[in-house]
Order: structure tokens, then C-alpha cells, then sequence
């Protein structure tokens, strides 16, 4: 597979940083013109406890700051991470919700599922909603790794109102009380809402169980990161769970059971395919179509051969040295992408011109370094970023003493 490729994401924190850089940089591939990306969106799969790398939350200013309505995360909040609840004794999506919040995300929560619905209309003085305010994530794990009738005792037994309300209903009709993040109806709804937000990025947090639809040994507990095999029972329930068609003889022993498949006709392998096709193929794929750049003449070298004098020279001012001589290489700085961009970068003179302010007799070769900045009209971070040079530049002593310019 040599043009397979992907975002490296397996360590926690990686994906987020990469979702939001990448959708930073759509929006300039967009604002250059250089290619249409406004039809493109990032979205970002993370777990709550990935959240507490600082890689994770370290960008998340900068993309409210720059706008990215491109981008969406969605934080699986199943309250579990490795080996252990992420907050036993706190609440991790309250604490997630105020940190984007903070910094200026758009939050959508989606913590219940349907069924809580009719529950919550008739909560009408708040003792359920209190309830679940009140309840730490540690106890919420626990309720899902025991039974409905553990749930109707310690959740809504804990006040008489709420105790009241499930009255009349099963165990079983407790036990299914769904989760937010396993109704589709309301996930669907909260990536609708995601992806009509302007102006800002958006964060899903979904509160799910880990382990779901695996059985009463795998979901929500502290181990279900570890487990790898389902026993024969659990594999049968989660066959039974799931409505797939495959018999008890087939399962065997349950060591190798068979892989199902719904056939080429059926309406999810070809909504799958089809879904794979629109976006290009099976699997991410690297598709480069740069021509090779040419290699400048040797002479483009000749500058940075010559020494740099009594001081070291840094491999950016060589590279910058190297650069200005245009005479000498003209290929690839015509290849360059800003100078195809439609942008002011384009229209700068051909000759660069010093943006030094206030350069002296005695710093004339400071001038001649800074004088390769050339500054876009147009583009605002450009501009910025070009100050920032000629700052840097004024603030750094000369490396050199004879100007460059002047030995070409
Ligand atoms: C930087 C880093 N540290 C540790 C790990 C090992 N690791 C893999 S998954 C995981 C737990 C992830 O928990 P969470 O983010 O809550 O996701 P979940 O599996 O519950 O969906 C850990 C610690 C890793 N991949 N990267």
C-alpha cells in the first residue's frame, strides 16, 4: 500500500491538535484561493479521557479565534478511560462544557436519550433534572453495570418525586433509558446543528457507555478497555441484541465465529460502497500531483559559501541568503504556491525592497537582510506575520557584514 496514508492519531491528544490545524488550514487554502475548501468540514472522534492530554485542549482558542465553522469535534463521553471512571467523583461533561465554552466553542450536549423525554415533561418542579445534576459520572457508570431495579433504587428511589415518576414502569423499561450518544435521532440532530454553525467551531459532547450492546460482563465496566474476547454467552446476547442473523451452530464453541455479511444487494453494503465511492476510494489515499522541483544552479550556493564572518550563521538566514538570490533561482520560486495565489504576494515589486525602519549607515547590512520581506496588500495575517519578521530581524544583530546583495 504505498500511497496509503494517514493522520497520526493513536497517541491521545494528537487528533485534536492535527483536526484543528488542518481545518485552520483549509480555511487559508480558501481565503488564498488556492483551492475551494468551503464545502469541506473536519471532524474530530476523541474520548473524554483524550481530553485531559494538553495536547487536546491546547489549540482550542485558537480555533474559536480564527473562526473554524469547518471543524467539529465529537468527544465520546463514556466516562471510562483506560482502566478507571475519567471523573468518579465529578461530572466530566459539565467541566468539558465550560472549558469550550470558555473558549469560545459552540456546545452541544447530548447526555439523554429519548426515552427521558417523557420522564423530563413531567419533572415539572426539577427533582429529576436535580437528580441528575446531583449524581457524579461514578455512579452513572455504576448504575449501567448493574440492573434496572438497582437503577430505580439508587438514582430514582433517592427522592420521592423522582421515585414517583418511574412508578409504573419495568425494570426493563428502566434498564433501556438510553444514553444521548446511542440514540441516532438525537446524535442526528446535534451533527445538523454542528454543521449549520457559522462563525464558530462546534464540540458534540456524548454521553455513551463503554462497551455498549457487548453484554452485562463488557458495558461500563472498569475492565471493558482490556477485554478483548467475548465469551460464548456474551456473544450470543450480542447476537440476540443485535438481530444478526447467525445460529447457535454456526457460533460453535464461539472461539472463531463466523463474519456475517448483509450481501452485495442488501441496502447497507451498497449505501456503503457508494458512501466510499463519493469520497474517493476505500482508504485514505496520498495522491501527489506537484511536478519535481529543479534543483537550483550551484552557483545560487555561492553566497553562503563565501562564509558569514566572525559570527555563526543560522540555517534560516543561509536558507534566506540563498534565496534571495532569484537571478540565479528562478525555478522553483516561480513554483512556489503563494506565487500562483491571487494575492498581494503576486503583485509585490520584482526587485524586494527594505522594510527596516530607521536603518542606519552602521546597520546597512541589517537592512539588506530584512530587505527579502516583501509585504502582501491584502492579506491580513500576512501582514502580521511579515512585522513579526522585520521585528525579529531589527532585534537580532547582523550576521554578516557585507550585504549579499552586493557580492552578486
Ligand atoms: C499519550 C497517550 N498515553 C496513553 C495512551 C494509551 N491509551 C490508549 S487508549 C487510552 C484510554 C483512552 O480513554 P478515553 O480517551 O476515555 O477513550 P475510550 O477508550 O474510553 O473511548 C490510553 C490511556 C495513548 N494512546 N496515548
Amino acid at each position: 500500500m504505498p500511497w496509503f496514508w494517514q493522520f497520526p492519531t493513536v497517541s491521545m491528544g494528537l487528533g485534536p491538535l492535527s483536526a484543528i490545524y488542518q481545518a485552520r488550514f483549509n480555511k487559508y487554502l480558501h481565503n488564498r484561493g488556492i483551492k475551494d475548501t468551503s464545502q469541506q468540514r473536519v471532524w474530530a472522534y476523541l474520548g473524554d479521557g483524550e481530553m485531559d492530554e494538553v495536547e487536546s485542549i491546547g489549540a482550542l482558542g485558537l480555533a474559536a479565534r480564527e473562526e473554524l465553522d469547518n471543524l467539529v469535534f465529537v468527544v465520546n463521553c463514556n466516562l471510562q478511560r483506560l482502566d478507571g471512571p475519567v471523573r468518579g467523583n465529578g461530572k466530566v461533561i459539565q467541566e468539558l462544557e465550560s472549558l469550550f465554552r470558555g473558549a469560545g466553542w459552540n456546545v452541544i450536549k447530548v447526555i439523554w436519550g429519548r426515552k427521558w423525554d417523557e420522564l423530563l415533561a413531567q419533572d415539572r418542579d426539577g427533582a429529576l433534572v436535580n437528580l441528575m445534576n446531583a449524581t457524579p459520572d461514578g455512579d452513572f457508570q455504576t448504575y449501567k453495570a448493574e440492573s434496572g431495579g438497582f437503577i430505580r433504587e439508587h438514582f430514582f428511589g433517592r427522592d420521592p418525586r423522582t421515585a414517583k415518576l418511574v412508578a409504573d414502569w419495568s425494570d426493563d423499561q428502566i434498564w433501556n433509558l438510553q444514553r444521548g450518544g446511542h440514540d441516532y435521532r438525537k446524535m442526528y440532530a446535534a451533527y445538523k446543528a454542528a454543521v449549520e454553525t457559522t462563525g464558530q467551531p462546534t464540540v458534540i459532547l456524548a454521553k455513551t457507555i463503554k462497551g455498549h450492546t457487548l453484554g452485562p460482563h463488557f458495558e461500563a465496566r472498569n475492565a471493558t478497555h482490556q477485554m478483548k474476547k467475548l465469551a460464548l454467552e456474551d456473544l450470543k446476547l450480542f447476537r440476540d441484541r443485535l438481530h444478526i442473523p447467525i445460529s447457535d451452530a454456526e457460533l460453535g464453541d464461539g472461539y472463531l465465529p463466523p463474519y456475517y455479511h448483509p450481501g452485495p444487494d442488501s441496502e447497507a453494503f451498497t449505501y456503503m460502497l457508494d458512501r466510499r465511492r463519493r469520497l474517493g476510494g476505500s482508504i485514505p489515499e496520498r495522491r501527489p500531483r506537484a511536478a519535481a522541483l529543479p534543483q537550483p544552479p550551484a552557483e545560487t550556493y555561492e553566497v553562503v559559501k563565501r562564509g558569514s564572518g566572525k559570527q555563526a550563521v543560522a540555517t534560516t538566514m543561509a536558507f534566506g541568503a540563498c534565496s534571495r538570490t532569484r537571478r540565479s533561482a528562478p525555478a522553483w520560486c516561480r513554483s512556489s504556491p503563494t506565487r500562483r495565489a491571487p494575492s498581494a504576494w503576486t503583485r509585490s515589486s520584482p526587485r524586494p525592497r527594505s522594510t527596516t525602519r530607521g536603518a542606519s549607515s552602521t546597520s546597512r547590512s541589517t537592512a539588506s537582510w530584512s530587505s527579502t520581506i516583501r509585504r502582501p496588500r491584502t492579506a491580513r495575517s500576512c501582514t502580521r506575520e511579515s512585522t513579526r519578521l522585520a521585528r525579529s530581524r531589527r532585534s537580532s544583530p547582523p550576521v554578516r557584514r557585507t550585504p549579499p546583495t552586493a557580492s552578486r
